[in-house]
Formats: structure tokens, sequence, C-alpha cells
């Protein structure tokens, strides 16, 4: 899959290029063009100008119709696109299959439903004038479009966090411009193929490849002509586009990076919580924000939980590799500095030996630790690998504590049989989502977000279009 701009409704490639190189083997996936700030600023001015044309007067239901033929489009191409995102992540095809691809599909399926559920009007009322008036009045709300978006997503789920933005936006009557990861441009090149088939107007959805800081991504997010900025990725990151959007007040929905808690208690299923906690530390090998990075398990179970999980991951076969040769030093960094701060390596640590092509790729481990202090770097710091660190708890005060002594705060699973206490946990830690005896068990239309360093603002369902969009109050005098 060749990556290309698209922009005002035209494929582009022109200017520098950049390696594509495949995590799974090491072998090069071709060149990538890096777009220039003369690029980005044709694919703000692309939007600018869709918006002023029949875009900016379409009806909810006609946006709805639009969505569906993307959906479709998507589907249509299914094999393409998890073809295309194995090859730039390196992710077991199972994942890409049930997880990446249908998802996409399933935001603009879902935005598309929700269209048609949602008043344009929002709100409409009569209320006494009593602010200086007299008599009554008429006060309505309508939703407006932010204007030009800016979508800036990372390598992780490159089609499922993108098309998570794309869709709400699209659905809110907004232009985007798109920037994927340098890492993985290739399903959004397809998308791109995709929505110039499906038929929307040029210049509706643009993208551009490229880096970000000092590059294309600081030149959308800095760019004087975006309305809005969606962003997922790493904390350090979001701080940075915030800096730039200071300049404009440009307003920012920020979803950011983890060190996500799960709390075993002592009346939880253990079967379940050590088969939950092998998903939730290890899929996509630990490189999903929402992955377990922290365990806290009651001293009654911790010994067997240890002991079990261990096993689990040491027997862990078919795993892909980190993203890049840069993101496997840095995991591997943090299995050095486990040691030297005095942990004892259950599991895992170091790399695979597979006697295969996969050798040349970025494989680590997936590696259990216990032993550490609360105040270890390495758990307190967000190290995206397959990893996690188990510590026992001995009260449930105790574990929220543990949990919440955290800068970030984006999600945590609780596995506990006693439904009491479940309720009486949940809203106490400090997250945005908290699954209990699960993980990642999804709904498009719940909130989605984290507090603290792990974001800013909801995403999903009616929250995403609440951020894509703005109420404007129209006060008539009667
Ligand atoms: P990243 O922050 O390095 O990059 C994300 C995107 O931002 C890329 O497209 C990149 O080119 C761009 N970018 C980088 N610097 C920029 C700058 N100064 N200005 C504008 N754009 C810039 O993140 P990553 O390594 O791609 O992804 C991993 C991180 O993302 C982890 O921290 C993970 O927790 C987080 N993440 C969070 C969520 C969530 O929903 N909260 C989901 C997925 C990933
Ligand atoms: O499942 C989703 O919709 C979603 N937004 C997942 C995010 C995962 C982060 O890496």
């Amino acid at each position: 899959m060749k990556a290309e701009h698209y922009v005002g409704g035209v494929f582009r490639s022109d200017g520098p290029t950049f390696p594509l190189i495949a995590p799974a083997d090491g072998t090069g996936l071709g060149e990538v063009p890096e777009a220039t700030r003369e690029v980005v600023d044709d694919a703000v001015t692309a939007a600018r100008a869709a918006l002023a044309g029949p875009w900016g007067r379409t009806s909810a239901e006609e946006r709805a119709a639009a969505l569906r033929r993307i959906a479709d489009g998507v589907q249509a191409r299914f094999e393409e696109f998890v073809d295309a995102e194995v090859a730039d992540t390196g992710k077991p095809r199972e994942l890409a299959a049930t997880i990446d691809v249908p998802r996409a599909v399933g935001n603009f399926r879902a935005y598309a439903d929700l269209l048609y559920g949602r008043p344009e009007r929002a709100y409409t009322t009569q209320v006494p004038g009593w602010s200086g008036g007299s008599g009554q009045a008429l006060n309505y709300s309508v939703r407006r479009p932010l204007g030009v978006v800016a979508v800036i997503s990372p390598w992780n789920l490159p089609l499922l966090l993108l098309t998570w933005k794309v869709a709400p936006a699209l659905a809110a009557g907004n232009a985007v411009v798109a920037k994927p990861s340098e890492e993985t441009p290739s399903t959004a090149t397809l998308l791109a193929r995709v929505i110039a088939e499906a038929g929307l107007p040029d210049g509706v959805f643009n993208l551009v490849h490229g880096h970000g800081a000092g590059a294309a991504g600081e030149f959308l997010t800095a760019h004087p002509g975006v309305d809005a900025i969606a962003f997922t990725g790493e904390s350090a990151t979001g701080a940075a586009i915030m800096r730039n959007a200071a300049d404009h007040v440009t307003p920012v929905s920020f979803e950011l990076g983890g060190k996500n808690p799960a709390l075993v208690f002592a009346d939880a299923d253990l079967d379940a919580a050590v088969e939950g906690t092998v998903r939730s530390s290890f899929t996509h090998s630990g490189q999903i924000c929402l992955c377990t990075e922290r365990v806290y398990v009651a001293r009654p179970l911790y010994e067997e939980f240890v002991e079990r999980l261990g096993a689990r991951a040491r027997a862990l076969t078919g795993y892909g590799p980190m993203i890049s040769a840069e993101h496997r030093d840095k995991v591997l960094s943090y299995y050095r500095l486990a040691r030297e701060e005095g942990a004892t390596v259950v599991a895992g640590g170091g790399t695979p030996e597979f006697g295969d092509a996969r050798d040349g790729g970025y494989h680590v481990e997936p590696t259990v630790l216990t032993g550490l202090p609360e105040t270890a770097r390495t758990v307190r710091e967000e190290i995206f690998g397959p990893v996690c660190h188990v510590a026992p708890f001995d009260t449930e005060d105790e574990a929220l504590r543990l949990a919440n002594d955290s800068p970030y705060g984006l999600a945590a699973t609780v596995w506990t049989r006693d439904v009491s206490r479940a309720h009486r946990v949940a809203p106490r830690v400090e997250a945005g989502i908290v699954w209990v005896n699960c993980w990642n068990l999804r709904d498009l239309r719940t909130p989605f977000g984290g507090v603290k360093a792990s974001g800013i603002g909801r995403e999903g369902g009616e929250y995403s279009l609440d951020f894509f969009s703005e109420p404007v109050n129209v006060c008539i005098q009667i």
C-alpha cells in the first residue's frame, strides 16, 4: 500500500519521503511522503473551502448516508485493510480482523445511527424575560460544527483510533485534516481512497503524512486555520500540542497515556482474574492505552496469582512486536531499570529468539515483575509494552490508595465477586473507565477518556458529537 497525502480531493506524494519499516521482521515497506508546511496549508485551505460549499449545508440525514457509504467501503475492502494494518504494526492478524477493522466500520455506522436519533435543535424553551427585558422570550439552541478539525492519531490502533475521531467529526458537519502516526500511514491512505469513492465533496476529508514535533503534526496543530484538535497519543505530546493550541485558543480533546491498575480482591474468581490480566497486560503486546501495567492483589491470593500469571506469560506464543526498534529499546530499557530498582523478574525480561524471520523484528518477551516499591520509576511511568508489576495489598482502602497514587487516570479493572464491593470501589478509582470482572468490553456510545494526565474531555457516542459541535442559543423576545 503506497502512502499518499489526500488534499482537496487529490492524491499526491510530492516532497521529501521517509522509509517505512515492518516491525514484524525489520524489512522495508516503501517510502512515505513527509508533508511540508505547504502541503499542510493546502489541506487546511481545502477543508475551509469545503465548509463553504455544499458540505456546509448538508442535513444530518445526508451526512449519515455518507458515513454509511464509508462504512460499506471499508467493509468491501476488509482484507486489504487487515493486510495493511498487519504489515504496518506487526500485530497478530486475528487482532486486526476482529478489533481494528470491524471497529473502524462500527465507528462510521454508530455515528450514522446516532445522527438519526439526535434532534438538530438541542434545546427549546420559553422563559420570562427577566434579564432586563420584559414579557416572554423564546430560546432555542442549534448545534453548529466547529469548522476545520485536526485529527492526530497514534500507531497502536491506527485505523480504529483515526476513525474514532473522523466519524463523529464528519457526523457533526466538520471538515477534517487528519495526520496519522508516521509509523502507520497505510490504512489511513486506504481510508482516504474509500472516502473518495464514497463521493464526499473534495476537501471534506484531507490526509497528510509525516512526523510530529517540528513537522506535519506541529504545522497542523499550530495552524491558525484549525478550529479544533482531537488528539490521541502520549501525555507529553498532548502538553506540546496544548502549548501551540494556546496561541489561538483552539479547543482540544485529548486521549493520552496511562499506567492502568488492576485490583484483584480476595473474593475474586481467581481463574477469571488471571486470564483477564493475561489479556489486559499482554494483548497487542501491551501496546493499548487501556492495558494494565500495575496489578494489586489481595494478600491471600497474591502468591498463587503471581505464580499462575508468570506461567501464563512464559507460555504465550504468537505475540506481535513493538512498533519500532526505538520503542523496543525503550521497553527493554525499562526491563533493565526494573532489575536495577530491585525487581524480581517472574517471567520474561528480555527478547525472544524464534529462529525465523521474526528475529529481524522488534519483539520483547511478555514480562511479569514483583518486589518494587511504589516509588520505583518502573511502577510510576508508562512503559507501553507487555509488562506488569504485581504487588500485594491488605485492605480495600489500601488497594484504592495504591491504584490512585499515579499521575495518570485512564482505565482500571476490578476483580471481585462481591457486588457491593464492586459498586463501592469502582467510583472511587481515579480513572475515566473502570471495568468490573472484564477488560476492554466497549460500547461505542459510552464515555471514553481519562482523568489527570490521561486526557481532557470524553469521546464516544453523544460525547464526541458534543465536542465536535457547539450549541448556539437564539433568543427571540415575544
Ligand atoms: P505520540 O504522542 O508519540 O504520537 C501520536 C501522534 O502525535 C503521532 O501522529 C505523532 O506524529 C504526533 N505528534 C508527535 N509529536 C507531535 C507534536 N509536537 N505536535 C503535533 N503532533 C505530534 O504517541 P504514540 O507513540 O504514537 O502512541 C502511544 C501513546 O499514545 C501512549 O502514550 C499511549 O498511552 C497513548 N494512547 C492513548 C490512547 C487513549 O485513548 N487514551 C489511545 C492510544 C494511545
Ligand atoms: O475501543 C475503542 O474505541 C478505543 N477508543 C480504544 C482505545 C485504545 C487505546 O489504545
